[in-house]
């Protein structure tokens, strides 16, 4: 029989993790909620972060999609303009290899790839620990390229200042409406692949709206990394974001 009230046991795993065991009272459901106390110390480690790049006057931003939709594409282009006039360094996230810390290899360009080893998502430790291994001296601008994945890298806080979530054409217009968690929590949404949008027949007006009704908060731009076309706003928002705009 169910005690009256909740009974709450701590445990602690062989890493000092605290986690708990909830056997609820009345009702006989049996819980066990590892995210609340994850997530609480994944915050505190996101805000020290935060403390941290802001004290160096870093811009970290935090790149999030489902695989494929051109995460890194981006950040070639945005290299190779943007980063020639502010100074740009790069944390990416793959389960496995360093594919994509190859691809976005510049000479100037501070580069360090994570591989989470079948984590689904960064976490605010793993970037503290990337970052100590890049020379952020002068560095203005950080981008965090997260695990392609459109429904873990919501929860995550990584002490970034801003979240940018990409959609791209190739996946449908329906996104946002079915995984809202991770467009709701983004100051800024980029429908990527626009070259592509004609020949896919994209419905690109259903898109923008699915993304409003979602993310009415967020910043909405419309980029193609192959052509070039609305990579100036792009950079236009980043040059405002560190204006303190
Ligand atoms: N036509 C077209 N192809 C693009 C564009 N952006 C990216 N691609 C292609 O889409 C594929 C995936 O792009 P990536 O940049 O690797 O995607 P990603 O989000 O970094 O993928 P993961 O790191 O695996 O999550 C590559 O073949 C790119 O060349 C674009 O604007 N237009
Ligand atoms: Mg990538």
């Amino acid at each position: 029989m169910p005690s009256p009230t909740p009974q709450v046991t701590e445990y602690k795993d062989r890493d000092g993790d605290v986690f708990r065991v909830i056997v609820p009272g009345p009702d006989p459901v049996f819980a066990v909620d590892l995210r609340v106390p994850l997530l609480e110390k994944n915050d505190q480690l996101a805000e020290a972060n935060r403390r941290d790049f802001r004290k160096r006057g870093i811009l970290a931003v935090n790149l999030v999609s489902s695989p494929g939709s051109g995460k890194t594409a981006l950040l070639e282009r945005t290299l190779d303009e943007f980063g020639r006039e502010v100074r740009c360094a790069v944390l990416v996230g793959d389960l496995e290899t360093d594919c994509d810390a190859q691809r976005l290899r510049r000479e100037h360009v501070p580069v360090a790839q994570i591989t989470t080893c079948g984590a689904c998502h960064l976490d605010a430790a793993m970037v503290a620990r990337g970052a100590e291994n890049l020379d952020l001296g002068g560095v203005r601008v950080l981008f965090i390229e997260n695990v392609g994945n459109l429904v873990c890298p919501a929860s995550f806080d990584l002490g970034e200042e801003i979240r940018v979530v990409l959609l791209s054409t190739t996946e449908g217009e329906d996104k946002p409406l079915k995984y809202p968690p991770i467009f709701k929590s983004a100051h800024i949404v980029i429908l990527t692949k626009t070259d592509l949008a004609k020949p896919l027949g994209f419905n690109e007006a259903a898109a923008l709206e699915n993304i409003r009704r979602i993310a009415p908060g967020a910043r909405i731009l419309t980029v193609s990394s192959r052509t070039g076309e609305g990579m100036v706003s792009w950079y236009a928002a980043l040059g405002a974001a560190l204006a303190g705009g």
